[in-house]
């Protein structure tokens, strides 16, 4: 944690770096309480992921600090100098709320939800990619290496290759890509790639979603796509083209860590407390997601509660715990999920909860990582039953916390984990029947599968974490680099994204 930036001197203002980040937001938060302002460091996969990079080659990270119409110079924290992209109170409503999260986020989940088209939010979201791209020109180094993160900032890897052809640009999506019969729906679809295309390497979850991206290229631009490799026409190279990678680096969480507080004697008697806290039911059945309309939540209440209806469980035997951490709280469509969800939350609970046992037990806050892990070693049955997710994380941070090697986890196939974690019970969470017996069959496994299971998930889980997945990125992005050019990570480092 950091006192304002207000008292930091700023050194280095024109220093310049060989390796720098640029996602929307910073891995700190600016916190204003009671007239003063601090930072608090928020980690996450990605800041577990790249802070060891940070230190290692000096590198910045280029980002909005999520607060808005404040402006901060930049600092050092954790070993990484951080630059603070300002955004006014507008720009936060039409580039982050409006065009990121009513335009992008639903459009690339398949349009569960509805996308919205504004002229003016897009405009905004080009002015605001503009500004990163040259807060970014401007702190790299001759010849460095930018990583750009996620949908809100797509348009940066060729602002950017158009102010410093000397970079090497990678770029990460974070979210699915549709097929092409979806993508086609937005206004500024060849703007997008055109976007896109500016990075040297750009990377997808899946395999599938690395496909959907280079059919959409042949479609707009009619550039040759074969495998990974797309061929971009450019004036640089005196009417030849430049050799663009797109293809999937399935990202990953910090196992270790987990593992670590799974073994941590207060978290496991936590667990315990959380079970008899819940009425020492035989099943305790858990859901942990931000509550978004992606995430299938109602999907697997519905399941739950027709499961109480049939009689097929009861409320002595089986709780559902419900995590949905509060996220973008001033979003329409958040607001009206919020409210369909505690509506169905209080008509099963009002149904079939008896004084002593609560059908389901909604938490609508945000818990520390010990927490979490404490839920996760109290849960019998993990319920991950996503509509459509880019990977999904807490299905990996649940299979890393089970170091006793036992808990079931119910993956939705329309998840990114599904593609790796293929000993899950898979399911399709549209079909509800299908999702009831699902439940019933993780219920009912022998201790014996449980384990078998949960030991394939967790070699999967352990062997490819996020270390991996952030080396593995910047190998393959490492040599698409000029020869000569300083390097990033060691050359050993397994190279497993074609997996
Ligand atoms: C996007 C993509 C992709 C949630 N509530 C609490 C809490 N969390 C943590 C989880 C997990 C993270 O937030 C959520 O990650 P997910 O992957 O599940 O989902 P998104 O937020 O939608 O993330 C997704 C991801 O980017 C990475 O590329 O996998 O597909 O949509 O780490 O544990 N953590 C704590 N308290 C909470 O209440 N401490």
């Amino acid at each position: 944690m950091h006192e304002g930036s207000d008292d930091i001197i700023d050194t280095k203002s024109s220093e310049r770096f060989a390796f720098v980040v640029v996602s929307n937001r910073l891995p700190v938060d600016r916190v204003e309480r009671g007239g003063k302002g601090e930072w608090q460091h928020s980690p996450g996969g990605l800041v577990t992921a790249i802070e060891p990079l940070m230190r290692a080659n000096g590198g910045a990270w280029i980002g909005w600090p999520g607060i808005a119409d404040r402006e901060f110079e930049p600092f050092e924290s954790e070993g990484s100098w951080l630059v603070p992209v300002a955004l006014t109170e507008r720009e936060v409503e039409d580039y982050y709320e409006g065009f990121s999260n009513g335009t992008l986020w639903p459009l690339y989940h398949d349009v569960i939800a509805p996308p919205a088209y504004h002229r003016e939010w897009w405009e905004t979201y080009v002015e605001v990619n503009r500004r990163f791209a040259e807060q970014a020109a401007a702190v790299a180094e001759d010849e460095g290496t930018v990583w750009v993160q996620d949908y809100q900032l797509q348009l940066v890897p060729a602002m950017l290759r158009q102010l410093r052809p000397d970079l090497t640009i990678g770029f990460f999506n974070h979210i699915p890509f549709p097929a092409y019969g979806i993508y086609s729906q937005l206004p500024w679809r060849r703007q997008i790639v055109e976007g896109l295309l500016g990075a040297d390497l750009i990377g997808f979850q899946r395999n599938a979603d690395a496909g959907n991206f280079a059919r959409a290229v042949r479609r707009l631009f009619g550039y040759s796509a074969k495998g990974t490799i797309i061929e971009v026409p450019d004036e640089r190279a005196g009417g030849g083209s430049r050799t663009v990678i797109a293809r999937h680096f399935p990202i990953s969480i910090d196992a270790q860590g987990y593992e670590v507080l799974a073994e941590d004697p207060d978290i496991r008697r936590r667990a315990v407390e959380i079970r008899r806290e819940l009425g020492d039911p035989k099943v305790v059945m858990l859901g942990v997601d931000r509550l978004d309309y992606t995430k299938g939540i109602g999907h697997r209440m519905k399941a739950f509660g027709e499961l109480l209806a049939e009689g097929r469980l009861t409320v002595e035997e089986a709780i559902l715990v419900q995590v949905a951490s509060p996220s973008r709280e001033r979003v329409e469509t958040y607001k009206a999920l919020r409210d369909e969800i505690e509506l169905t939350v209080g008509r099963i609970n009002g149904d079939y909860s008896t004084i002593g046992h609560q059908a389901i037990s909604y938490l609508h806050h945000s818990y520390p990582r010990n927490e979490m892990v404490a839920l996760f070693l109290a849960a019998d049955v993990m319920l991950v039953t996503a509509l459509r997710d880019g990977m999904n994380l807490v299905a990996k941070e649940y299979v890393a916390s089970r170091v006793d090697e036992d808990g079931v986890l119910i993956l939705s196939e329309f998840a990114g984990a599904a593609d790796e974690l293929k000993s899950a019970l898979l399911v399709n969470p549209h079909d509800i029947d299908g999702l009831k017996d699902a439940i019933m069959t993780a219920i009912a496994m022998p201790k014996r599968e449980r384990a078998i299971r949960m030991r394939a998930l967790r070699r999967r889980v352990l062997e490819h974490d996020v270390q991996r997945w952030s080396t593995s990125f910047l190998q393959v992005l490492e040599r698409t680099r000029p020869a000569g050019a300083p390097s990033l990570v060691a050359p050993d480092a397994s190279d497993d994204s074609a997996e």
